[in-house]
Formats: C-alpha cells, structure tokens, sequence
C-alpha cells in the first residue's frame, strides 16, 4: 500500500471509532500497522483489564480468539468485536474443555490451574488461571494442595516447575510459533551479538529457556527492556513485539532470536479488517452468561494472588 493509502486508512478508522465509541486494542504480536492505530497495546491480561475499565460501548480486540473472550469474560456489557473472528490460537485449541474433565477425574484432589490461552469453555472447568507474567506466583501459592494440574502449555509447565519446584501434571499442548526457536538460534545470534542480553518467552523450548539471561512474559520484556543497562538485547517470541520495543527503547536494538517466529493468526489482522469491523460491528466475541459466570471464577481467584 502507498503511504497516502495508510494514511487514508488510518483516518477513517480513527473517525469511525469516534463515531461507534470504541476503542482498539492490540496485542504485542500484531502487526505494525495494527499496534500504529491501537489506542493500547499489551498482553492479554493487560488488554482485558483495559477492556474493563474504558468507557468505550465497543471494544475491538486485534489479537486471537481466547483473547477477545476474556475481555468479554470481564466485560459482558460491552460489544467485543474482532477483525478477523478465523484468529485463534492452535495451543489454545489443543486442549478441549472435556479433556480437562478426564484430566481432573484421574487426579481428583488435583487443584487445576490454566494459562491464559484456553478458551472459556475449558476456564470454567480450571480452578485457577494464570498468565506467563504471573505462572509462578500463582502455584507458588498453592502450598496446600498436593497435586496441581497445569495445562495446555508442557514448556510453561516446565518452567514453572523448575522455578518453583512443584512436581506438575501437565498436558501436552505447545506453541507451535515459539517451538520453532532453537538452541542454534540463539548461539548464533549470541555469536553476532555478544554484548546483548537473552530475553525469551517460558513458551519456547527448555533448552531455549536454559540459555536465556531471562524468561519473560512479553509485558515484562517491555519492563526489562527499558530498566536494563544493556544497550542490547536478543529476544525469543513472536517477531511482532520488536517493533513496540524499538518504539519505546529508540537508543537500544533489538533483534530477534528467530526470523520465523511468527504466529500466522496474529498477523491476519490489517488496518482494513478494522475498518469493516468498525462499519459493520462484526464479528462479536461473546460468551454465554453460564460459562462466563465460572470462567471468571479462575479469572477472578488468580487475581486475588497477584
Ligand atoms: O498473555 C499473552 O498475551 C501472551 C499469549 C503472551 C505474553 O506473554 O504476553
Ligand atoms: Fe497462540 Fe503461540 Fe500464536 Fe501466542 S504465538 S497466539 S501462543 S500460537
């Protein structure tokens, strides 16, 4: 597109979502031209927290589908749309709400806790939810339960367990995006980059993790980002984010750990799609009031943690 056609775009959204008081939320994996005409950008939890408190009737969530439902999770009476309703997240869809069932009747004195990306289908069966910034805070404070299920996410689960030393059931769901960062990618970029500090996502691969100067949450990349003194860093997750990091940090570099970490339902998002959501109100993210009521439970129970 030419840079009068962007322009163009971006002035019509930003009248549009004028006129349908709505506000635009972008996840730190979208595209750049997404996150330029977002009134927020965050993770999911920062997102969802926003959703509730705007006075916005519409909210339109740019990100995937797990996301969207737990803005509308928190807040029911507001019109949750997304651009592209085909977004979803595969690890979400790796874990369906019955098998979580069949998982907690064979550890029946397990207390379950979910990560964010499940759908809310599968968030009313958990006991607890949690996020990757909050994993370990969350089952650090499950002192008294004996067995803990942790679910979709076996590398999550595995990070969590070795900071907090909490033996977990897990499940066999993964991020097929982050798994594609590899040890070798980060000795190379270690070897072009030696002054730089590794920062990756608990979704990658163990041996990623085990390399890395720091696992973090994407929220926490930002943080580590702008109170490190290393003018330098390597970063392990969804390409998507160095562009945020560039923009906040313009004296430091960033340079992904692996040019193929992209999550294809991330980037499904335009500033077009936008703008047919905004004309047309679609597609609506909501979900059914009995399903909401237990999914916030977990919602609810792992923000009384943190
Ligand atoms: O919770 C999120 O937004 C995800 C999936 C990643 C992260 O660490 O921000
Ligand atoms: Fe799901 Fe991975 Fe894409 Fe995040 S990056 S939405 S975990 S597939």
């Amino acid at each position: 597109m030419t840079k009068k056609k962007i322009w163009e775009l971006e002035g019509k959204i930003l009248e549009l979502k004028k006129k349908r008081d709505a506000v635009i939320l972008a996840h730190n994996y979208q595209l750049a031209e997404v996150q330029d005409v977002a009134d927020y950008r965050g993770d999911s939890l920062e997102l969802s927290r926003i959703a509730a408190k705007t006075d916005a009737k519409v909210i339109v969530f740019c990100g995937v589908h797990f996301m969207a439902e737990t803005a509308s999770i928190l807040s029911p009476d507001k019109k949750v749309i997304m651009p592209d309703i085909v977004s979803g997240c595969p690890m979400a869809n790796m874990l369906s709400a019955n098998d979580l069932k069949k998982l907690k009747k064979e550890h029946p004195k397990a207390v379950s806790v979910g990560y964010v990306n499940t759908s809310a289908e599968v968030k009313a069966e958990l006991d607890y939810c949690c996020t990757s910034t909050n994993a370990v805070a969350v089952v650090n404070a499950l002192r008294d339960y004996e067995e803990i299920i942790f679910v979709p996410d076996k590398y999550l689960a595995d990070f969590v367990s070795k900071r907090t030393g909490r033996k977990l059931i897990s499940w066999k769901g993964f991020c097929p995006t982050h798994i594609k960062i590899l040890p070798e990618d980060i000795r190379r970029e270690k070897r072009f980059h030696p002054a730089a500090k590794v920062m990756v996502h608990p979704e990658c691969l163990s041996q990623v993790v085990d390399m890395a100067d720091a696992a973090l949450s994407t929220s926490q990349m930002g943080k580590f980002a702008k109170e490190s003194d290393a003018k330098e860093f390597i970063v392990g997750t969804e390409v998507g984010i160095i562009y945020r990091l560039k923009q906040d940090n313009p004296d430091k570099e960033f340079y992904p750990a692996s040019e193929r970490a992209v999550c294809p339902n991330m980037k499904r998002t335009t500033q077009e799609k936008i703008l047919w959501a905004l004309e047309e109100l679609k597609e609506e993210v909501r979900v059914p009031d009995d399903i909401r009521k237990r999914a916030k439970r977990a919602i609810d129970r792992m923000l009384e943690i943190v």
